[in-house]
């Protein structure tokens, strides 16, 4: 394997904030950017070099910010633009860095381009956005949004029709017309001088529309896939090479896409060659281990130990030396972790936690925590559709189940398993009441295990998620080895065990993760191994790992 040229944000540990959900300073049940600035000292205590920071900007919020009608204005519930700059100069005060949601693929329907683009046909920003006229009546192609139903809207105002990929209050942004892209460029440089440090851009594989014929309908679905006309197209990929040569090769950033696709289409997104971006998110062990039905991702597949490593072992091999990952089990697009992959019951929840944080950290690529993942923060399982707010769920109800194509109880049962809500679910600070995240009523429920997960317990409790994960991000400080080392798999059909070895400059690391609530065998578990960096039992049982048991040696 070729050596990899250092750079600073192959060596970081990322931490993702989901401001909404995150503090809440003034009572009004939204966290906002003063709770975050109130908090960075615990961040710092836990050890991160980046803050990934979602949307911030003003919006309708109809996907909670992923909306955006003013790229350049905070959103009024989170804040006011002082509050930004006090935020970020906290962050750095404290040698962290910031990495802002670059959401361009779409706007909010209320952003002033849209508001001009909709009233005429020969409007000057008409083309900011994808207008078709209707074939035979209808939609003019066979395209389903990624939430549910058309991928078109009629306009009654000019009898045509707009593109959105995702709600129907997120028209598409016409990337083919150049003045979009002077826009969204000349609007990311406005952020860079302000000083932030890069860019988590989402889902930024779909901005280049390569033609608008029908996509394949799949068995059982109800649309065509736009994927084979939007996703990976040699368009994006010149896009890209614009958006580097003319703002991202003027600063020094982190820059990681939300791209998805195959390991062949992230070696060029994040190709060492550096002509595009640094690193991108691999989506196949998340939304495309359970994406197998005509349902999408609504099922309780959940995450088998075979599965989760045939993806991760594949990316693992495939980028390396090729280009740089990026390492995640959750985000807020995802149940927590620890309800998905491990097990959330009061007896395993810690141990599992730990041992989903050891495989990923020890992994080659810059890992992501999402809030509350130090903490082991689980699923909220609600029992009804009204306790979601989440317009994917309410969507997706609308499609399958009020239509009559699915049975609530199936619906409900998936929901509580992969909705997003389960990762929204407010911060679990301390035990006052509502978790200590607002004095007001959450947005959305606390999980009403706060008093036994929690910020304020954990940091009392030196053997709790939170030192632990502080440890996993520390021993990514002190050994090369787990930044650069080549990855090695081990035991790939091992029932039981997640095994894998790092490699660099004659040194081995060997990473074991017992995905099983039993005491296994495992051959590599031996003191032979090397000295121990970290694991989540203080003795082992030579030969065997315990329940969830997680140990990492260096010879
Ligand atoms: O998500 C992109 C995306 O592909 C989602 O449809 C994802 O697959 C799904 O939410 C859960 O599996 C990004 C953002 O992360 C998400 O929060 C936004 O809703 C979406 O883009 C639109 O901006
Ligand atoms: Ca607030």
């Amino acid at each position: 394997m070729k050596a990899d040229k250092w750079a600073w944000w192959k060596e970081a540990v990322v931490y993702q904030i989901y401001p909404r959900s995150f503090a809440d300073s003034n009572g009004d049940g939204i966290g906002d950017l003063n709770g975050v600035t109130e908090h960075l000292d615990y961040l710092k205590e836990l050890g991160v070099d980046v803050i990934w920071c979602s949307p911030f900007f003003a919006s309708p919020n109809y996907d909670n910010g992923y909306d955006i009608s003013d790229y350049r204005a905070i959103m009024k519930e989170f804040g006011t633009m002082e509050d930004f700059d006090r935020m970020l100069a906290g962050i750095h005060a404290r040698g962290m860095k910031l990495v802002m949601d670059l959401v361009v693929n779409h706007s909010s329907e209320e952003h002033a381009w849209f508001v001009e683009s909709r009233k005429s046909r020969d409007n000057p920003y008409r083309d900011y956005y994808i207008w078709r006229d209707g074939v035979d009546g209808g939609e003019p192609n066979n395209w389903g949004s990624c939430f549910s139903g058309s991928a078109w809207q009629l306009d009654e105002a000019t009898g045509q029709y707009y593109l959105h990929l995702f709600t129907k209050q997120q028209p598409d942004l016409n990337w083919a017309n150049p003045k979009v892209r002077d826009e969204i460029f000349d609007m990311m440089t406005w952020w860079c001088k302000k000083g932030i440090d890069g860019f988590r851009m989402d889902v930024i594989g779909m901005i280049g529309k390569e033609n608008y014929n029908d996509g394949p309908v799949y068995p059982g679905a109800l649309y065509g896939d736009f994927v084979p006309s939007c996703q990976h197209t040699e368009t994006t990929h010149r896009y890209l090479k614009e958006m580097r040569e003319r703002v991202l090769d003027k600063f020094d950033l982190l820059t990681v896409g939300e791209c998805g696709g195959t390991p062949a289409d992230a070696i060029r997104y994040s190709n060492d060659d550096g002509s595009e971006l640094n690193m991108s998110f691999c989506f196949e062990h998340t939304d495309g281990i359970c994406d197998h039905t005509e349902m999408g991702k609504w099922s309780d597949h959940g995450g088998p130990l075979d599965e989760v490593r045939e993806v991760l072992n594949r990316w693992q091999l495939a980028l390396q030396g090729k280009a740089w990952n990026s390492v995640y089990l959750t985000n807020h697009d995802q149940p927590r972790q620890v309800s998905r992959f491990g097990n959330d019951s009061p007896l395993w929840r810690e141990k599992s936690a730990k041992m989903l944080g050891t495989l990923i950290h020890m992994m080659r690529g810059t890992p992501y925590v999402y809030q509350g993942e130090e903490l082991g923060m689980t699923n909220i399982y609600f029992k009804s559709i009204d306790q979601y707010q989440d317009v994917e769920v309410h969507n997706a109800w609308k499609q399958w189940v009020l239509s009559g194509r699915v049975n609530a109880t199936d619906m409900l049962r998936w929901f509580a398993k992969i909705a997003r809500d389960n990762a929204r679910t407010p911060m679990q600070w301390n035990s006052q009441p509502n978790a200590g995240f607002t004095t007001g009523t959450p947005w959305l429920p606390v999980n009403n295990n706060y008093l036994e997960i929690n910020a304020e317990k954990a940091l009392k409790d030196p053997d709790s998620v939170f030192y632990y994960y502080k440890k996993l991000i520390a021993l990514r400080h002190t050994h090369d080895i787990i930044v650069y080392g080549e990855f090695i798999p081990l035991l790939e059909n091992d029932p039981c065990v997640y095994a894998y070895r790092r490699a660099l400059d004659g040194k081995e690391l060997t990473v074991l993760c017992n995905w099983t609530d039993k005491t296994v065998p495992c051959a590599l578990s031996s003191d032979e191994m090397g000295e121990e960096l970290i694991s989540n039992y203080p003795e082992h049982k030579e030969g065997f790992l315990y329940p969830y048991e997680a140990r990492v040696m260096l010879k």
